[in-house]
């Protein structure tokens, strides 16, 4: 069983970047309440549950009451038809590049912050027999690439653990890139060591700010309310160091950032990273190759532990041969 202990709530030292630098190098984390004012938060809320109530996700003028009968979870057709409206909403877009959280990250890091162009999105519906997708045991570096990046995620609401409140293990950056294997974690894969650090959560105010480093372990909690649990992750690093080039395009499934903008009524916040001096480089996919050669054989020998690992070569991998092999291999696990 886990033990979660309360988060170090570092809100008092939002001007002091020396503090919180030392806090991040030192935890992994920094849990910071009201980084952005609670109202701003929920009209994006509004605006995203007023397109998920058109998708029949949530029963409309609810705040968020969730039809499970609808229940589905990405890279499902059906998830990416419905999130697509969501995700390039743009009052989403321009909250993870407000002034003050640039500032917050210039002031951290010492040095000008980039905020990646890419982020995610996400919807969890509640956990029942039927249904779990809860984000298990992971760390970001391996998804991410380029040099040290650090995640904001901001619940879109008020988000008490019970509706699946981050948790990280304080700590564990402190052992860098952990040994994976094949599993139905993040990306299709666990980590294959006992986790170090100490896990540590809390509950959520609308405006209240996680920032994790790339090699701190987290996951979220199992959401256990009636509620769909609204959520965004954004990423920010140094703007002198590398950026892995999967990080300046729009989520997979979204189309190009024309085609991201066709719906915007105004231009503020639209390719703000083009005129950056960026390093893009491209993304250290070795740890995807180890993964994939492992699933590719356990598939093979009919082992379903492999399946979130084929479903995503099927969804994202840029080798045409991989994903059609990931494809006839799919159909043999579900015993076609
Ligand atoms: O929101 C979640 O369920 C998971 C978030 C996460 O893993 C991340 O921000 O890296």
């Amino acid at each position: 069983m886990f033990q979660y202990e309360p988060f170090r709530d570092s809100t008092a030292y939002l001007n002091d970047g020396a503090t919180l630098r030392a806090r991040l190098a030192e935890d992994g984390y920094l849990f910071l309440r009201g980084l952005l004012p609670r109202q701003a938060i929920l009209d994006v809320r509004t605006r995203l549950l007023r397109k998920a109530a058109a998708g029949g996700w949530v029963e409309p003028d609810s705040d968020g009451i969730a039809n499970p009968a609808t229940a589905c979870k990405d890279p499902e057709p059906g998830y990416m038809a419905v999130f697509k409206g969501l995700w390039s909403d743009e009052a989403l877009h321009r909250l993870r590049i407000d002034p003050r959280v640039l500032a917050l990250f210039d002031r951290t890091l010492g040095a000008r912050a980039l905020a990646h162009p890419m982020f995610v999105q996400r919807n969890i519906f509640p956990q029942s027999d039927a249904f779990d997708f809860t984000t298990g045991i992971h760390q970001d570096r391996v998804h991410i690439g380029g040099a040290t990046s650090y995640a904001m995620w901001m619940p879109l609401g008020d988000c008490p653990r019970e509706m699946g409140a981050l948790a990280v293990a304080a700590g564990s950056h402190h052992q860098g890139i952990l040994p994976t294997r094949v599993g139905s974690g993040a990306g299709g894969m666990d980590i294959a060591v006992p986790i170090p650090g100490t896990w540590v959560t809390g509950d959520f105010a609308a405006g209240d700010a996680l920032i994790f480093q790339d090699v701190t372990v987290h996951k979220a909690l199992p959401n256990r309310t009636r509620s769909l649990r609204l959520s965004f992750d954004a990423r920010y690093q140094k703007l002198t160091e590398p950026v892995a080039d999967t990080n300046l395009v729009p989520y997979s499934g979204c189309g190009t950032w024309d085609d991201v903008y066709r719906g915007w009524s105004g231009q503020e916040g639209q390719y703000y990273w083009k005129d950056l001096p960026i390093r893009p480089v491209p993304l250290d996919r070795s740890h995807y190759e180890r993964r994939d050669a492992m699933a590719f054989e356990m598939a093979e020998a009919g082992d379903r532990a492999a399946r979130d690992a084929i479903l995503r070569i099927i969804q994202r991998d840029p080798a045409a041969e991989k994903r059609e092999r990931a494809e006839r291999l799919l159909v043999l696990l579900d015993g076609g």
